[in-house]
């Protein structure tokens, strides 16, 4: 017969921090959001640190380069999606290790004989306003001019113009070459009253542009994450079929760490990859495993050797494994436990593996809540999903801005099933996750300054100045339903009508 689980099942919306005594030193700008990535032995330092506990779901509408740039800038790290094919991923992954700071390869480059309509469709989907012309329409293709916002005026007459009736041309632009330094390219921006300096090789190829807002902001990144060759540290996912030829192609592009990425990870598959690993590269590369959401499940995987351990099944907000399959379990409940098996197999062996809690993050306080149950980590989809530099389309739906976002187990992406397959591609025959639309946010680096500081906010309510403190400090309590809908507006009509008083983030 089968035997009864006797853990709980509980989701983060049914907790709340009690908050306890904080003194004069417990100010946000005095929080360290600091945190270990990969596995340490005791007193040892964690080989890979981050500086906000972050990182970007391994999914085709989250990971791409662009975000895993904006991220690493703010001090997370992305892993990119493994449901594609490994040279693409690889490539990826060296869009972002070869990324120069300050110099963008612009992914909305026009040709001379587009439209002024294609122009604005353009715009409307990237919400960007300056664009480069290319013979060829590549972002690096011949220099044939550039495109703003002052060279056009939208009239109905106007849309069918050719972009090189209204473009400023290459030879009226200014311009630099290759080796020019970026405080260089600000100090010819700065002189010559302009915004954009387009980056141009001896044959005239476009190669990159600065823009004169990102040098400011490429000076006030203090919590940019890069390795020790000043380049962005990224990550990638990678699957328990075909690491044999997949691996040595994301370690030869720089990945700095890679991640198993399943629905189901207490598994001997898992066990097989990261043999595999461990036999072709020692420790020198470092794997993540999961997805498990119990003791057995972290224990089995970090005496396999995971360099972190993900903990979630079910919860994603795109994830309907649960109502398909019926196996998952209570977000919160899951990470708890795990967390709990993590310190204790910290007490016997002395080794750290850090624990990530995937997937159900809805409003930032969830982020806090399980910070505060022990994650090392939070990874997030939708929360990521929603911004500029997701990889997805912007859409005007009904008057709104949507983003595009849909499950590595939906029929769009199963392509690449990796859903609990072990080797199988042709097992699948349900999906396991939906194809959807989320409310268009904005850039990346706004919204996770504007969560971590109520992160750092409630972690000064509870007395605790960096993670480990939140951990020891926190009291966490479970909430009646009642009491929920105390926590919302109640018994009051709200002013604003778009307002349903949820502040998802
Ligand atoms: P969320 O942040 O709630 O959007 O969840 C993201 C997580 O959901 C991913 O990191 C992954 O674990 C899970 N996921 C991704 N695709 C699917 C699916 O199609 N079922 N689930």
């Amino acid at each position: 017969m089968a035997t009864f689980f006797e853990g709980e099942s509980h989701t983060f919306s049914e907790y709340l921090l009690v908050p306890g005594y904080s003194s004069h030193e417990n100010v946000p700008a005095n929080v360290s959001l600091e945190t270990p990535l990969v596995k340490f032995r005791r007193g040892e330092e964690p080989p890979i640190r981050m500086n906000v506990p972050m990182v970007s779901a391994i999914m085709q509408a989250v990971s791409g380069p662009r975000l895993a740039i904006a991220l690493a800038q703010q001090g997370g790290i992305s892993f990119i999606y493994g449901s594609q094919t490994p040279e693409s991923e690889a490539a990826m992954v060296r869009e972002v290790k070869t990324y120069k700071a300050g110099f963008v390869v612009s992914d909305s480059t026009l040709t001379p004989d587009m439209t002024l309509a294609d122009v604005l469709e353009m715009r409307d989907r990237t919400g960007h306003t300056t664009m480069p012309v290319t013979a060829d329409g590549s972002p690096t293709g011949p220099f044939r001019g550039i495109v703003t916002s002052r060279d056009y005026r939208v009239s109905r007459d106007d849309r069918g113009k050719r972009v090189f009736e209204f473009m400023t041309g290459a030879k009226d632009c200014v311009t630099a070459d290759p080796s020019t330094s970026l405080k260089a390219c600000n100090d010819i921006i700065w002189d010559h009253k302009i915004n954009t300096l387009p980056i141009v090789d001896a044959q005239g190829n476009l190669v990159s542009l600065v823009f004169r807002k990102d040098y400011d902001s490429h000076k006030s990144r203090p919590d940019e994450l890069l390795d020790e060759h000043k380049r962005y540290i990224v990550g990638a996912g990678i699957n328990t079929r075909d690491y044999a030829e997949r691996v040595p192609l994301l370690v030869e592009a720089g990945a700095d760490v890679l991640c198993i990425d399943s629905s189901e990870g207490f598994s001997e598959w898992q066990k097989l990859t990261l043999d595999w690993v461990r036999a072709n590269y020692g420790d020198s590369v470092k794997v993540g495993a999961g997805n498990v959401v119990d003791a057995e499940g972290f224990r089995y995987l970090a005496d396999c050797g995971a360099d972190f351990v993900k903990v979630g099944i079910g919860g994603g907000s795109i994830c309907i494994t649960r109502e398909q399959k019926g196996i998952g379990r209570g977000q919160a409940s899951a990470l708890i436990d795990v967390c709990r098996a993590r310190d204790e197999y910290f007490e016997e062996t002395g080794v750290y593996v850090p624990v990530c809690s995937d997937g159900g993050i809805v409003y930032d306080y969830h982020m806090t809540l399980a910070l505060a149950m022990g994650a090392d980590f939070l990874m997030l989809g939708r929360y990521f999903a929603r911004f500029d530099e997701s990889p997805t389309r912007r859409l005007n739906v009904n008057g709104s801005y949507v983003k595009e976002y849909w499950g590595e187990g939906s029929a769009r992406a199963r392509n690449w099933a990796r859903y609990d397959l072990g080797g199988d591609k042709k097992g699948l025959s349900f999906v396991e996750g939906v194809d959807s639309y989320v409310p268009y946010a904005g850039p990346l680096k706004d919204n996770v300054e504007s969560s971590l500081t109520k992160v750092r906010s409630t972690m000064c309510n509870c007395g605790a100045l960096d993670l480990v403190q939140l951990r020891e400090k926190a009291r966490i309590t479970l909430v009646s339903a009642t009491s929920l809908v105390e926590g919302g507006a109640h018994d009051v009509m709200l002013k604003d009508s778009n307002s349903d008083g949820n502040f998802r983030s």
